[in-house]
C-alpha cells in the first residue's frame, strides 16, 4: 500500500500526494537564527532518522503512517529574506489545504509557523494555536524583522487565539505583556506543579480546531541538545507526549509543525527523537479510522 521505500521520505515510505491525507513539507531554513545555527539541516536529519524508526506505535497499537503520508522535496532557503520565506511557506501550506490534506511542517526556523498560520487565516479557517516552547516568542520585532523566530507568537496572536505551554524564557517586555493582557501562557513551573490542572485550564481555552506548533526546545537539553537556543529545565519525553495527547484528544488538529532541530554531527539521538515525535503526533491526531 505504501509507496516505494526511499530516503528523504518520512519513514522511508511515500504515498502519492493525491492519495495522501498528510503532506509533509520539510523546510530548510534558519535565516533568522540568533544563536546556534544549523536548523536548516534539521529536516534532512529528521527524515534520515525516520528511515530507521519503527513505524508501528506500540502504545497506540497501529501504524500512524498508514493514513497515507506524502513527503515533499525539501524546500530550500530563500535568500531574499524572512518575509519572502514566510510567503513561500504560506503558498506551500495553502496548496495542501486547498487539496483537503493536512500539512505538517518540519523546520527549520520557528518563523515558518507564521507562513503556515497565514495560509489558514487567508482561507477563513478559525482555529486556536497550541504552542509548546521554552520561549514566549512575543517580541514585536527582533534583529530588524517582524518575521523572526522570536516574533512567531506575536504574529500568531494577530491571527488567532493562542495557548502557550512550557515557557521558561521571556524578555521583560514579554513578561509585562503576558501580565497586562492576561495571555494564556503556562510557564513550565505550573506544568510541574499540577499538570492535570494546567491541562484542564488549557483545554478550556482551546477551541475545537487546533494548529499545534512544537519548538523542540520545549524539551530538556539533556534529551534535546540539538536546537539553536536550548533552555535548561525543560520537559521530559513522556511529559511532552502526555501534554500533546491530553490537549489534542477530542479536537480536530488541522496541521502541526516541529521546528528548531539543529542537528549535531555525530549525535543522532536528537534527530531520532524528532522523527519519533512526528510519528507520535500523527498517531495522536489522526487515528486510522478518521
Ligand atoms: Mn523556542
Amino acid at each position: 500500500m505504501n509507496g516505494m521505500e526511499s530516503r528523504g521520505r518520512f519513514g522511508g515510505i511515500q504515498t502519492p500526494r493525491d492519495q495522501a491525507r498528510v503532506v509533509i513539507l520539510p523546510v530548510a531554513y534558519d535565516l533568522t537564527a540568533s544563536y546556534g545555527t544549523g536548523a536548516r539541516n534539521g529536516p534532512q536529519a529528521l527524515l534520515d532518522a525516520s528511515f530507521h524508526m519503527e513505524l508501528f506505535d506500540e502504545r497506540l497499537g497501529f501504524t500512524p503512517t498508514d493514513i497515507g503520508v506524502h513527503t515533499e522535496e525539501i524546500h530550500d532557503q530563500i535568500a531574499t529574506g524572512p518575509a519572502a520565506m514566510v510567503d513561500a511557506v504560506a503558498g506551500a501550506v495553502g496548496g495542501v489545504l486547498d487539496e483537503g490534506r493536512m500539512p505538517v511542517l518540519l523546520g527549520g526556523d520557528h518563523s515558518l509557523t507564521i507562513g503556515a498560520l497565514r495560509a489558514f487565516a487567508e482561507r477563513g479557517i478559525s482555529l486556536t494555536v497550541l504552542q509548546l516552547d521554552a520561549h514566549a516568542d512575543l517580541r514585536e520585532e527582533y534583529q530588524g524583522t517582524p518575521f523572526s523566530h522570536a516574533c512567531v507568537m506575536a504574529r500568531a496572536r494577530e491571527m488567532f487565539p493562542c495557548v502557550q505551554l512550557g515557557i521558561r524564557s521571556v524578555s521583560a517586555a514579554e513578561y509585562s505583556r503576558i501580565r497586562s493582557e492576561n495571555l494564556a501562557v503556562f510557564p513550565i513551573r505550573r506544568l510541574r506543579e499540577d499538570r492535570e490542572e494546567v491541562a484542564r485550564e488549557a483545554q478550556a481555552l482551546l477551541g475545537s480546531t487546533v494548529y499545534m506548533t512544537i519548538d523542540l526546545d520545549v524539551l530538556d537539553p539533556s534529551i534535546m541538545p540539538a536546537t539553536g537556543t536550548p533552555e535548561p529545565g525543560g520537559l521530559r519525553w513522556d511529559e511532552l507526549l502526555w501534554f500533546v495527547r491530553s490537549l489534542t484528544r477530542g479536537r480536530r488538529v488541522v496541521g502541526f509543525d516541529l521546528v528548531e532541530l539543529a542537528p549535531i554531527p555525530g549525535l543522532h539521538a536528537p534527530d531520532f527523537l524528532a522523527a519519533k515525535l512526528v510519528n507520535k503526533v500523527l498517531g495522536y491526531t489522526i487515528p486510522p479510522d478518521g
